[in-house]
């Protein structure tokens, strides 16, 4: 390929933030309340030392500040194999398999992002994209979606022809990579005039505000664009302190020493104004609530065990919280209880391969290694306890579908009225993998995979056969 995809992946971040910006002016408040954290977050693990918490190479500075995740909804198969195809010319790729019906929604997902350490090191911009499940739907609504639907294109000719130029020659001239950019930001641009009737709307928002969200516009608006922060408890705080309309809790794991997965909150969505055809061709003006700002706090990417125990443990809250009727407030208390149980420490999480780190060689490693130890038979605790490799967590770089659960209800309601039909679906990796003309990559193994490579990087410096 003949352009640079991080360089394309951070332009188009880049001019998405802008328009966003300019789109829900809140989003813009939200990034300096970010930065104002951060710089805070910094400053106060400087003057306090070690003890805290923060360590300000927890981002590496080429993700600090530009660091960004962005969500959008889709209504077919042709919107989402498209998709794809303009994602890959970024170096965006899907990874991983979201089941929404869990959390009440007639949708599934993936992610479509970087997968190589490298490129996530240069821009890891990524987007959560969920398409809609019409065998979840009622009939009635599923005929009215179908319809809406097939009359949108939410691509731009352009932007299709300069598809078929990229995949077909391999190449794409500057001026090209340029329209590509702009062209592309026409799917996700907001658009106060609706596809549909005000009394289509409402039929398909009585059944779930997310149908009527995916299905009513000619566009598939970007929803929210989400910051990454270094410190998300004092991000919330500060919400408060600028009266910002804050969710009222932070989505995720409990706030720990070794942060894991993923924590999230964000502001709520805002009413705005939509135009609505009606049947004599002019427009009744109403509104509809969809597109929040969100910022989260990336922690340690769990192994396939750690994942478990994480999910279990979200478990029995959840059970315990119902059986004992308390209240939401109590419920960041009995997480934190509950959380006890998930090893807190690096070296316990590295030692019972819980999370997945990256090795390097240390300056002594270094020095072994110049004096030659081909010979030696080390293994890879050896070369631990013996100071000449140590390790550093790898960062969980995926999404927590029960908090986009959360943050959706807190955004658009849950009323729903197929909520049986989907509380009892499947997952439908196939279906899905289908809509998307490809197969989605598994995210344990792209984890593994960088592990294993940082692991033959250091084998090779120091010359071993094996470790
Ligand atoms: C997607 C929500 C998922 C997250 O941060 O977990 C997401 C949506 O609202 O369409 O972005
Ligand atoms: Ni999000």
């Amino acid at each position: 390929m003949d352009w640079n995809q991080n360089d394309m992946r951070a332009r188009f971040c880049h001019a998405l933030s802008e328009m966003y910006k300019s789109e829900v002016p809140l989003y813009g408040d939200l990034i300096d309340v970010v930065w104002e954290a951060d710089a805070k977050a910094i400053q106060d693990s400087q003057t306090n030392g070690s003890s805290k918490i923060i360590n300000p190479d927890d981002v590496l500075p080429s993700r600090h500040r530009v660091e960004r995740h962005g969500a959008i909804r889709l209504g077919t198969a042709h919107e989402l194999a498209t998709i794809r195809r303009m994602f890959a010319v970024m170096g965006m790729h899907p990874v991983g398999y979201y089941d929404l019906s869990l959390a009440g929604f007639p949708m599934h997902a993936t992610a479509f992002r970087p997968k190589t350490q490298e490129s996530l090191d240069k821009n890891p911009f990524r987007v959560f994209t969920t398409v809609l499940r019409m065998e979840l739907l009622t009939e009635n609504t599923r005929a009215l979606a179908q319809k809406a639907l097939e009359q949108r294109n939410i691509f731009t000719p352009r932007l299709m022809g300069l598809l078929d130029i990229a995949e077909s020659q391999g190449y794409m001239t500057p001026e090209q990579c340029t329209e590509f950019i702009t062209n592309g930001l026409e799917t996700f641009r907001w658009h106060s005039k609706a596809t549909v009737t005000l009394d289509e709307y409402d039929r398909l928002k009585a059944e779930h505000p997310l149908i009527a969200d995916i299905v009513s516009f000619p566009s598939s608006h970007i929803n929210h664009l989400t910051p990454r922060t270094i410190d998300i408890d004092l991000v919330q705080q500060l919400m408060f302190d600028h009266g910002m309309p804050a969710k009222e809790r932070i989505e995720g794991p409990p706030k720990r020493t070794c942060p894991i997965l993923l924590r999230q909150t964000s502001f709520k969505a805002l009413e705005e104004t939509v135009y609505f055809r009606d049947i004599s061709g002019s427009y009744v003006k109403s509104s509809h609530t969809a597109r929040f700002g969100e910022v989260e706090q990336r922690g340690y990417a769990l192994t396939r065990e750690g994942r478990q125990l994480y999910d279990q443990i979200l478990d029995r809250v959840n059970v315990d919280f119902v059986k004992r009727g308390l209240k939401g407030s109590d419920y960041d208390k009995l997480l934190e209880d509950h959380f006890e149980e998930f090893p807190d420490s690096l070296s316990k999480l590295h030692d019972l391969k819980l999370a997945y780190f990256s090795y390097q060689v240390t300056p002594l490693g270094d020095q072994l290694a110049q004096q030659g130890m081909s010979e030696a038979e080390l293994s890879l605790q050896d070369l631990l306890s013996n100071g000449i490799l140590n390790y550093k967590p790898l960062t969980y770089e995926d999404f927590l579908p029960l908090s986009a659960g959360g943050i959706f209800n807190s955004n658009l309601g849950s009323v729903s009225q197929s909520k049986d039909l989907i509380r009892s679906a499947d997952p439908d990796l196939d279906g899905f993998q289908q809509f998307l003309g490809t197969c989605v990559a598994d995210e344990f193994h792209l984890y593994a995979e960088m592990q294993q490579e940082s692991l033959e990087g250091c084998r090779q410096k120091l010359q071993l056969g094996a470790i």
